[in-house]
This record gives structure tokens, sequence and C-alpha cells, in this order.
């Protein structure tokens, strides 16, 4: 892969290279501390690590305009930092402060910010799916240009929700990008067992859904692929569907290794061939300097920046205040109006 990489870099503009770096990298430290955060027992709940399928949150989001939407899952850290979210609020919502993104009313699972175009994460397994569809028919009346990402897992593809959505989207040339991320299990569940059919792509070709696999832990080849999705669900043609192989190197969730013991669903055979051959970030950061387009000093400094910006959100997660209880009922009814989208942008 690292050769292919070298190639796909080419004569690419640095800056968007470096910043692909940086954002799978900031993903990752990202979900390291928080992991240490849920052992310590500074975050109520578990977390879902997406750990190994960085990748996909950046390609896809690098290839996203700012008044883009995405929408989320239970694993969705990596699709909003990606996607913009400020560093400090999410790690803050972790540990339930009121310097969270959400007020830390909402946790892992449900992080929002709508004015960067996050229509939030989800604990239901493809709900978010039919709310990028519906802000896409929104887009669509008022006359705007967004496309929306839809990030679900391979377990969701067999959601009855999923499925129309897909045929609504595809009968209403909605601009939609349903991107499934096949790390091949849900929860303990093969994917090879659960999902019928010979590949998850016919199930968009089943709807008329221009629909392409390839490989999550190539971060050109996920930003190149959505890229041209973006342009033909911008350009009218309708939804597409890209089927992403992907990895997660942790288990379902954060608490998973310590109820599991002998009994796992996985070998240390695969996991170890996915993170020895196949890391995103590894081999991106050796073709960068392999190509010679960014030499290693770069990416160790912004290696080092990123350490002192997740320990610094550290701080600030476990330091600051509480919400008071007598606060609880706030947000329960809205009292204002909340836009869902940031401000159209018309033809
Ligand atoms: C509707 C629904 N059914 C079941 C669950 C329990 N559940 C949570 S995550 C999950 C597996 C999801 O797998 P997948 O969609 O492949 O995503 P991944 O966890 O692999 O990222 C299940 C069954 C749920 N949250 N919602």
């Amino acid at each position: 892969m690292e050769k292919q990489l070298v190639s796909q870099i080419g004569d690419r503009d640095e800056d968007l290279l470096v910043e692909m770096y940086r954002q799978m990298k900031q993903i990752r430290e990202f979900e390291i501390a928080a992991g240490e955060l849920v052992r310590a027992g500074e975050i109520p709940g578990p977390i879902h690590p997406y750990i190994g399928q960085e990748a996909i949150a950046v390609g896809t989001c690098t290839a996203l305009d700012d008044e883009d939407i995405i929408g989320s899952t239970h694993r969705g850290h990596g699709h909003v930092l990606a996607k913009g979210a400020d560093l400090d609020g999410m790690m803050a919502e972790l540990t339930a402060r009121e310097a969270g993104l959400n007020r830390g009313r909402g946790g892992s699972m449900h992080m929002v910010d709508f004015s960067l175009g996050i229509f939030g994460c989800n604990a239901i397994v493809g709900a978010s799916v039919p709310h990028v569809a519906g802000g896409m028919l929104s887009g669509r009346i008022d006359g705007d240009d967004r496309v929306g990402v839809s990030f679900f897992g391979e377990g969701a593809i067999n959601q009855g929700v999923v499925h129309e959505t897909m045929n609504m989207a595809a009968i209403w040339d909605l601009p939609v990008i349903f991107v499934c991320e096949n790390n091949k299990y849900a929860v303990s569940t093969d994917v090879e067992y659960a999902a019928a059919g010979d590949s998850l792509a016919s199930r968009g070709e089943a709807y008329g859904i221009e629909s392409r696999t390839i490989t999550g832990q190539n971060v050109l080849t996920v930003h190149e692929t959505i890229s041209e999705a973006v342009d033909d669900a911008r350009a009218g043609e309708g939804p597409q569907f890209v089927e992403c192989e992907t990895y997660r190197y942790k288990g379902h969730f954060s608490g998973e290794e310590a109820i599991l013991s002998d009994r796992s669903y996985r070998s240390d055979e695969e996991i170890r061939d996915w993170k020895e051959n196949r890391d995103p970030i590894e081999t991106f950061g050796e073709a960068l300097v392999e190509s010679g387009r960014v030499d290693a000093e770069t990416l160790r400094e912004i290696d080092d920046e990123i350490d002192e910006e997740v320990s610094s959100a550290v701080d600030l997660a476990t330091e600051s205040d509480l919400p008071s209880g007598d606060r609880a009922p706030e947000n329960a009814y809205a009292d204002q109006e909340y836009p869902a989208f940031p401000a159209p942008k018309y033809r």
C-alpha cells in the first residue's frame, strides 16, 4: 500500500497532505487519551473506539465543503473531529462537563454541532442515515447545493431504515453519500455470516445507486473516491454508495476486553495483520517521507503538537465544572429557534 500511496501523493497540495496526516493522528491520540480516561473512571459510560478506521473519516471530510453535512454513529469521535469539532469541547463532553461540546448532556454517542454541519452521532444503529437524507431533502427544497454524508457500519446495512432511506434518496435524487464502514464485525458477528448476497455494494446497486467498494485504509483512495461521489451528487446525479473495507483495532466498546477473556471472536493474528500491514497513519506517514514531499521532522513536530493539544484537553476535561443539578431541565424543551443548517448557500 505504501508504494501505491507514494505514487498517489504525486504533486498533490502539500497543505492538504499534511492536514490529512494531522487529522488522522489527532483522532488516534484523542481516542487513546479517551480510553485512558475511561480506565481512570473519568468518563461515565463506555466509548466505542474508532482506532484503525481514521482514514475514512479524514479522507471523506477533507472532500467536503464546510457547509456540507454529516451524520454519524456510536463510533463517531473520528467523524466529528474530522468535520472540525472542537477537540477541547469533545474531551469535556466525554467527561460530562459544562465545558463540553453539548454542555456535558450528550456524551460520547450524542455529540452534535449544527454550526459545522454535524447532525449528530447516534447510539441507535442506522438512525442517523435518514437524518442526513431528510436534511438533503430540505436542502433541495431550499435550492442549496450542499451534500450530506451518512456514515454507518456494515451491521447497519441490514437495518430496514437504511434501505428505506436508500430507496427514497434514489427516487428523489438526493445528494446523499452513503459511506458504509465495513470493519467486519457488528459487535462480535462476522459480516460473512450476517450479510446475504455477494457484496455490500450490491445493496446500493439494487436501488440504482452508483456503488463502489474501496480500501478504507488508504486516506488518498478514500479522498479521491469521495471527492468524485461528492461532485456527482452535487451535480444532481443522485445518491452514491461507497463501501470502505477497514478494521477496528480495539474491542467493540471500551469494556470489551474486560468481559471477553479468552472467548474472543477474532484471532490475534488477524488483528496483528491489520495493525502491522495496513495501518492508515503509519503507511501514510512513511509514504509522505518516501515521496520527499514532507520530511520526518515535520511529522514529528505535528505529533508533538497533537500530544500537547490532547493533554491540555484532558486537563480541561478533568478539571472543569460539572453541570449543576438545578440546571438539569435545561434543553429538555426548545425555547429558541435552532437552525438545522448553517446559512444556506444558494446556487
Ligand atoms: C437498532 C439497534 N440495534 C442494536 C443495537 C446494539 N448495537 C450497538 S452497536 C451494534 C453493532 C453495530 O455494528 P456496525 O453497524 O457494523 O458498526 P461498528 O460497531 O462495527 O462500527 C449493535 C448491534 C443498537 N444500538 N441499535
